[in-house]
């Protein structure tokens, strides 16, 4: 545990008593660089914020604010979960009116990042931590506050992504958007 406590630093202005938190997958470098080709393309036909590059990444489970005392739990978790290496294929994007972002998603979700996510839910609630119930739909958002829902061009290179790791994010919400740190990070087998 004292590994990561180093990241609770106190913060101007903010309080650590608590921490928004998320597991996640984080793209390599490649990865990100195709993805942000994706964003410009999206963007001159639907407008919005560009997300920075290295910020991509794909939610496997948000949870929100946790109190501090509850991250060794959250740590424990990630150590426990036994996810499986698979590789992502990225070959659709799109833009949800009802939250005005685009992203970038798949058609053929491997069984190993559904079973990821599935475990991660299961033991999430099973150590009492609030879980969304909607099915998960595995998306990479590119754009916020999109300006129009058009269909996306196409043309789009497909993305190939290794998924090699499952991480457990903090985010800190900035004027200029979410901040984010990654407080651990366990090799998928
Ligand atoms: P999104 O990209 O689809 O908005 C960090 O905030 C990450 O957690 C984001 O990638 C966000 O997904 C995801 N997330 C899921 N549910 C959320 C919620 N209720 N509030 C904020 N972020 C959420």
């Amino acid at each position: 545990m004292s590994r990561h406590a180093s990241t609770l630093g106190k913060q101007p202005g903010g309080s650590d008593d608590t921490l928004r938190v998320y597991f996640a997958l984080w793209p390599p470098a490649a990865v990100a660089q195709a993805l942000a080709a994706w964003q410009r393309v999206l963007h001159a036909t639907l407008g919005g914020r560009m997300l920075r590059a290295d910020r991509l990444h794909l939610t496997l489970a948000f949870i929100g604010e946790i109190p501090a005392a509850r991250l060794p739990a959250l740590l424990d978790i990630g150590a426990q979960i036994r996810g499986r290496r698979s590789c992502l294929h990225l070959n659709e994007a799109g833009a949800w009116r009802h939250n005005r972002i685009a992203w970038a998603g798949t058609r053929t979700v491997p069984a190993e990042l559904a079973r990821l996510a599935g475990d991660l839910g299961a033991s999430l609630g099973a150590g009492g931590f609030a879980v969304e119930r909607r099915p998960f739909v595995p998306h990479v958002t590119l754009l916020r506050n999109v300006e129009r829902c058009a269909p996306v061009p196409g043309g789009l290179a497909d993305i190939d992504w290794p998924l090699s790791e499952l991480c457990l994010l903090r985010s800190r919400l900035e004027a200029q958007g979410a901040r984010y740190e990654r407080l651990a990070a366990w090799p998928l087998d």
